[in-house]
C-alpha cells in the first residue's frame, strides 16, 4: 500500500510545474511521501481552502506553496492552517520573481510563510527545509540530511581540484 503523504505540493498554475518539480525531486530522494496538485489563490479560492483546511485531518505534516507574479498562494493556506507553510517564490511574471518574493515574504504579524528563494533553488530547498523539519522526529532522515551535505561539501571539493589543476595557486 503506498504511504500517506506526509508534505503536500501546492502550484498556483501547472505552469508552475518545472519549477515546483525541484520539490518533489528532494522529497522523493528522501523517501519522504508527498502529494502535488494544482489549486490557485485567485482562480480557484475555494478548492484552496479546502485544501488548506483538509490537510491536517489528512496526515499532512508540511505545506509548499509555489505561485507566480501577485503570489497569494501560501499565505492564504498559512491564513487556513497552523501548520507550517512554505512558500516559493516563482519568476513566472514580466518582474521574473521579485513580485512573487514580496507578495510570499511579506506576512503580517500572526501568520507566517517561511519563504525560500525565487525559482528552482528556492523549490529545491522547500524541500529539503521540510525534510530538516520532519527530520525533528526521525533520525534516519536526520541521519540522510547529513549524509546530503557531506556531498554537497564532497562535490564542491572534487570542483575545487579539478580546477587546481588547470589554474595552481
Ligand atoms: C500565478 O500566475 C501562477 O502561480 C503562475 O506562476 C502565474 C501564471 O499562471 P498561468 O497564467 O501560466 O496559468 O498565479
Amino acid at each position: 500500500m503506498a504511504q500517506k503523504p506526509l508534505v503536500g505540493i501546492l502550484m498556483g498554475s501547472d505552469s508552475d510545474l518545472p519549477v515546483m518539480e525541484e520539490a518533489s525531486k528532494v522529497l522523493r530522494s528522501f523517501g519522504i511521501p508527498y502529494e502535488m496538485t494544482v489549486s490557485s489563490a485567485h482562480r480557484t479560492p475555494k478548492r484552496t481552502s479546502d485544501y488548506a483546511r483538509s490537510a491536517e485531518r489528512r496526515g499532512i505534516k508540511i505545506i509548499i506553496a509555489g505561485a507566480g507574479a501577485a503570489a497569494h498562494l501560501a499565505g492564504f493556506i498559512a491564513a487556513e492552517t497552523t501548520l507550517p507553510v512554505i512558500g516559493v517564490p516563482i519568476d513566472s511574471s514580466s518582474l521574473k520573481g521579485l513580485d512573487s518574493l514580496l507578495s510570499t515574504v511579506q506576512m503580517p504579524g500572526g501568520v507566517p510563510v517561511a519563504s525560500m528563494a525565487i525559482g528552482s533553488a528556492g523549490a529545491r530547498n522547500a524541500g529539503i527545509f521540510a525534510a530538516e523539519v520532519l527530520s525533528l522526529s526521525d533520525a534516519g532522515l536526520r541521519a540522510k540530511l547529513k549524509a546530503h551535505r557531506a556531498e554537497l561539501a564532497r562535490a564542491v571539493a572534487e570542483k575545487a581540484k579539478k580546477l587546481s589543476k588547470t589554474n595552481p595557486r
